[in-house]
Formats: structure tokens, C-alpha cells, sequence
């Protein structure tokens, strides 16, 4: 089937005998093209309309997905929502792009514009972070973990890290990520009773394993990290301190949690949870230009890591995404950004309270970013993780199990949920909507009956009113 280019309208008749024109007389054809060239709105006008035009089966299914965003209640701590501008940014002719390198040294033309922007980006994600260094390169919060590691460590160099079953992520070093597979990597755990990071027992595990590279960072750890004391850690025992904050970089970008771009020899984060594109990025403190020797070579930290960033590990960089990245850090500059990551907090606060209040386990006792761990393992006569997961969805409410640490259940099941705060606030809920949220989560988790580590019952006329007073929640607070 032909398509028209413009329209996405299938082309049939006079318009099929006019691309047989340009195929056999394509001067011709180009002559009866209209002087006056398509201004840039005019092409990015109406972008979902064509979409419709071209594509009805993937239409339908983003509406489906809208939907489903407006009427349930996103709570898992590592989704967050861009903006309108950013998704302009994204679905922009930026896409369209190619080339490899970086500003000032590319392999293709026709750069000029495209180099402004990663310009822009860049300063942008400095000023956002307070960093020396930035490189908006990265296709994701891993890749960008890939490419320190694959800068600055040799084949089988140690790594010290949080394990994935600790809360750590699984590009930290986990068996089933290249990390694993190609790094010699050991874990610090948290403490056992507290479930909080001691830092003399990571220090210890540091003297007597002596890493080349110490990640810390998390995926589920709900306490603030203290990088001073990961550095002074790294100092010790001669490694470099990779800092990777995806999960609270909006809130170091506010002063909400502690900075480690200063402490840390690399800060990475993924641009989407704190609110902007998919994507990742690399940062640097004071050291960006210490000469160090790798891989034979001795240059910067920040030569090594643009080597590495491309040829190294990446083709050409998503332009789109680079623009989209460059709009979401001006965003990050605005005191309505600021002020929401203090909100995030001060709502998991009030969840974690209004919980542990209903009689559930929160670890820690509580939370000091943007995220609560539960156990639920107490609960129902031995309620997992997947099956709290599963039932609070039917009834609407977006979560994910979560090993716990120390878990004896497997990660496919596990003990733990993890809440996250990010969306609701960004669509406008504060206190009272935490208060309904607990109560509705309460009211799930005790009314559910567990079958298997996997299977459930529960009664419709609960599911339902849950059901009802979570769209409820939603009509009041939705996405604009
Ligand atoms: N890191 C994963 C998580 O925390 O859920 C997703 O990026």
C-alpha cells in the first residue's frame, strides 16, 4: 500500500498516478510541487492525526495507554512524566539526524544546528546539577553506567557495590547484567535489623576486597545516602566512587537530597525519573580534567569518558532525545520543579506515616526521598509481593513487588512492594490524597485472600469500590 508523505492518507487514483510521475519523471513532478516550502508548524502540526491516518492498530493502543494513565493511580517510585514540551522535542524532524562524535568533532555534516543543541543540553544539565562536566549522550541511566565502567576499569577489575537483592541495580554489578558477567564483582549490604547502610561494614568489606571502582546508589532504598562517607570510603582503598542517582536526581537537582557530584568521580542518572525524556547522562565534579591512566592511555576523566561514550560503546547519540533533555533541564530550573521534589518527600513522608499507622511494615520506619518499601509478607497469612502487586492493579493501583533485603522469597515473587511518589504529585495530590491512597491500599491488602504465592480472590464489591474511588482520585487529579 502507498502512503501519502504528508497526509498518511492510503493513495489511490489521481494521487497513485502522480508518484508514478515522480518515479518516471521526477523533474517534472518536482516542478508542480508548490513554491512556498511547509514551515516547520505546519510539519509538526497535527502529528497524532497522522499517526491515526497511517497507523489505527498503534493509535489505538496509545490511546489505550492515555487511558489507562487517567483513570489509575501510577505509583511505582521509577516513573515520573515529562512534559507536553518535552514530547514536542521527542517527536520532532531532531530525530531525523545522524552523526557520531561529539560538538566540534563530528563524522557527518549538516551538524550545525544539532551541535547547539547538545551545546545547550549540556550547559543546561550543568547548571541543573551544579557540575563541571556533563555528557547528555547517554541512551539510558545503564548505558551511561557502561560506559564509566567500561572507561576506567580493565576486564575482571573488582567492583564494590550494592547487590540488586539489597536494593542495588542490576547494572551495579548483578550476575545476569554485563557487569556481572565481565567485572569481578562484590557486594556491601545493608544492615540486617536496621535494613539502613553502615558505613564502618562497607569500609571493612572495601579494606579487605579492595575494588578498583565502588558504586553506590539505588533502586530501593528509601534513606538519604551520604557520598562524603562513600568517597572517603573510595579514598581509602585507592578506587574511584561512581555515584548513579537515578532514582533521586530531581531531588538533588532541588537541594532535596544531598549532591555527589563533588564527592563522586562519575554521577550518573537516567533523565527519566526525574521527570524527563528516557535517556541517560553523565556528570563530573572538580576532578573532570584529572589526568588518569586507562586502558594504557592517560588522559581526563572526561576524555576517557567521551572516547568510551562514542567510539567506545554508542553509535549516534538520539538527537531528539538530546533536545527533549536540553528543554527538561531548563524545567529543572524553574522554582515550581524545586519546590514539587520538597513535595515528592513530604507525600512519601505522609504515606509511609499514614501506612505504618494502619498496622503495615515499612522498612526503615519511613522514608527520606520520594519512595516507600513495604513488607507484606505479614499480611493475609503470607501475602507475597506479586500477588499484593496483582490485586492492588485490578483495583487500579500501579505498584511493583520489590525483594526486600535479606528475602528468603524468590525475586519473581518476593516479600516487598515499593511505592513512589513522583506522578501523583506532579498531577496535583498532597496530604489527603496520601491519607486516601493508604486507606485504599490498606483496605486491599487486608481484604485480599492468598490461594498461591501467585493467585488471589477477592471480593468484587471491595475491588469495585476501590475501583470507583480511585478514578475518583483521578477525575480530581489528572494528567494535563
Ligand atoms: N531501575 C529500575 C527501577 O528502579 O524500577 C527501572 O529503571
Amino acid at each position: 500500500m502507498l502512503l501519502d508523505e504528508h497526509s498518511g492518507e492510503e493513495l489511490h487514483g489521481s494521487k497513485l498516478s502522480t508518484v508514478g510521475a515522480v518515479d518516471k519523471e521526477a523533474g517534472e513532478a518536482i516542478n508542480k510541487r508548490p513554491e512556498k516550502l511547509q514551515s516547520c508548524e505546519e510539519y509538526h502540526k497535527g502529528i497524532l492525526d497522522a499517526l491515526r491516518r497511517t497507523d489505527l492498530d498503534v493509535y489505538e493502543l496509545l490511546k489505550a495507554e492515555y487511558d489507562r494513565l487517567q483513570n489509575s493511580l501510577q505509583l511505582i517510585a521509577a516513573e515520573n512524566r515529562c512534559s507536553r514540551a518535552v514530547l514536542a522535542a521527542l517527536g520532532s524532524v531532531v530525530q531525523n539526524k545522524t552523526t557520531e562524535g561529539f560538538v566540534g568533532a563530528r563524522y557527518h555534516g549538516g551538524c550545525e544546528v544539532v551541535d547547539d543543541i547538545e551545546t545547550l543540553a549540556v550547559s543546561r544539565a550543568k547548571e541543573a546539577f551544579d557540575a563541571q562536566y556533563a555528557n547528555v549522550q547517554p541512551h539510558s541511566g545503564t548505558g551511561a553506567n557502561q560506559i564509566v565502567l567500561t572507561a576506567i576499569l580493565d576486564r575482571g577489575d573488582k567492583i564494590l557495590s550494592l547487590g540488586v537483592d539489597q536494593g542495588g541495580h542490576l547494572s551495579h554489578g548483578a550476575p545476569v547484567s554485563f557487569t556481572g558477567k565481565f567485572f569481578d564483582v562484590a557486594n556491601y549490604y545493608v544492615d540486617k535489623k536496621t535494613f539502613l547502610l553502615d558505613y564502618d561494614a562497607i569500609r571493612d568489606t572495601a579494606v579487605r576486597v579492595r575494588p578498583r571502582l565502588i558504586i553506590c546508589g539505588a533502586s530501593a532504598y528509601s534513606r538519604t545516602i551520604d557520598f562524603g562517607k562513600f568517597r572517603a570510603i573510595a579514598d581509602e582503598v585507592g578506587a574511584y566512587l561512581l555515584a548513579d542517582i537515578s532514582h533521586i536526581a530531581g531531588l538533588v537537582i532541588a537541594g532535596a537530597h544531598p549532591s555527589p557530584v563533588d564527592y563522586a568521580h562519575f554521577t550518573t542518572t537516567s533523565t527519566y525519573k526525574p521527570g524527563g525524556p528516557r535517556g541517560g547522562l553523565i556528570l563530573m565534579g572538580k576532578e573532570f580534567d584529572r589526568k588518569v591512566n586507562a586502558g594504557g592511555k592517560t588522559l581526563s576523566l572526561a576524555e576517557h569518558i567521551e572516547r568510551t561514550t562514542f567510539p567506545g560503546v554508542q553509535g549516534t547519540p538520539y538527537l531528539n532525545n538530546v533536545a527533549a533533555k536540553a528543554v527538561f533541564f531548563k524545567e529543572t530550573l524553574r522554582d515550581e520543579y524545586r519546590a514539587r521534589q520538597f513535595k515528592i518527600i513530604a507525600n512519601a513522608q505522609r504515606l509511609a506515616c499514614a501506612l505504618a499507622g494502619l498496622g503495615h511494615d515499612v522498612l526503615t520506619g519511613g522514608t527520606d526521598n520520594h519512595m516507600v518499601l513495604l513488607n507484606v509478607s505479614n499480611l493475609g497469612g503470607g501475602l507475597t509481593g506479586l500477588v499484593a502487586q496483582k490485586c492492588l492493579e485490578q483495583c487500579g493501583i500501579i505498584v511493583n513487588m520489590n525483594r526486600l533485603p535479606y528475602d528468603k522469597r524468590a525475586a519473581s515473587v518476593t516479600s516487598g512492594l515499593r511505592l513512589g511518589t513522583p506522578i501523583v504529585t506532579k498531577n496535583g495530590m498532597g496530604a489527603a490524597e496520601m491519607n486516601s491512597i493508604s486507606a485504599l491500599i490498606d483496605a486491599v491488602l487486608k481484604g485480599v485472600r492468598v490461594i498461591t504465592n501467585s493467585e488471589y480472590q477477592i471480593d468484587e464489591p471491595l475491588s469495585s469500590e476501590v475501583r470507583d474511588k480511585v478514578v475518583d482520585l483521578c477525575r480530581k487529579f489528572s494528567m494535563r
